[in-house]
């Protein structure tokens, strides 16, 4: 019996990213919206406590606001705060250019689609359709799942296998870019090759951590991370 050479890895066919702390930085009018709804409530709300809600659903960063407050509310009356911040959030969003998109995204997606790869969106916000318009970019991807279709929150893969099964690609083809720790964690319990955008530091996890988009070469991400993927189950 011979032995068999060790298959080397499929290429990657479809890249996902976050769209919050990836595309753009939402966080800051997400910031500006809670804060203002704990002013209304009678308590301050930091900067540091606003990392805690980074790629974290809109119900539960508000528990988490309650929690910081030490307040207790029945579910009525947390559906009501979460909708009344979320009126903010669409007024102060409803003014976002594509001035706001992070610099070199637009040329890194669209260098990635002129190599073939297929492009999707995968976000825990039920707005990012009405973000990606005013950006102008809803062009730029093959599928978006959003939190209005996801039905559970990342560290849960359900986004990302979504949106590999929404580009008819096999999950561990795909790389994902995200800048929240629980959806790095979410890419590697869907078998997908994770990229941080941001601090290693914070980004301990993922497979390869890279500060933007500025200048990166999309051939170059795609070989490193074909290379490396190591989650596909026939390897
Ligand atoms: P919405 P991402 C996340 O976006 C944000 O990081 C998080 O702060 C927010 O609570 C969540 O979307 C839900 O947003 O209230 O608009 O539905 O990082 O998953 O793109
Ligand atoms: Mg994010």
């Amino acid at each position: 019996m011979t032995a068999s050479a060790p298959k080397s890895p499929p290429a990657i066919e479809a890249a996902i990213f976050d769209l919050d702390g990836v595309i753009v930085d939402t966080a800051k009018y997400h910031y500006m919206a809670w804060k203002r709804l704990a002013n209304e409530l009678g308590f301050d709300f930091s900067p540091e406590d606003n990392e805690r809600l980074k790629g974290v659903s809109r119900m539960r960063s508000l528990e988490i606001l309650l929690e910081i407050a030490g307040l207790r509310l029945d579910e009525q009356s947390k559906a009501e705060l979460a909708e009344r911040k979320n009126r903010w959030y669409v007024e102060y969003i409803g003014r976002l250019s594509p001035s706001e998109i992070l610099p070199g995204v637009p040329e890194f997606i669209g260098g990635l689609r002129r190599l073939g790869v297929k492009t999707a969106l995968a976000s825990a916000s039920k707005n990012a359709p009405i973000i990606l318009e005013n950006l102008g970019i809803t062009r730029l991807f093959d599928a978006v799942v959003d939190g209005n279709t996801a039905s559970r929150a990342k560290p849960d893969p359900e986004v990302f296998l979504l949106a590999a099964g929404r580009l008819g690609v096999d999950p561990c083809q795909c790389i994902v870019f995200e800048d929240a720790a629980a959806g790095v964690e979410a890419a590697h319990r869907a078998g997908m090759y994770a990229v941080g955008v941001g601090s290693p530091e914070v980004l301990r996890q993922a497979d390869h951590v890279i500060p933007g988009f500025a200048g990166l070469d999309p051939a170059v991400i795609l070989e490193l991370a074909s290379r490396r993927q190591t989650r596909c189950r026939a390897q």
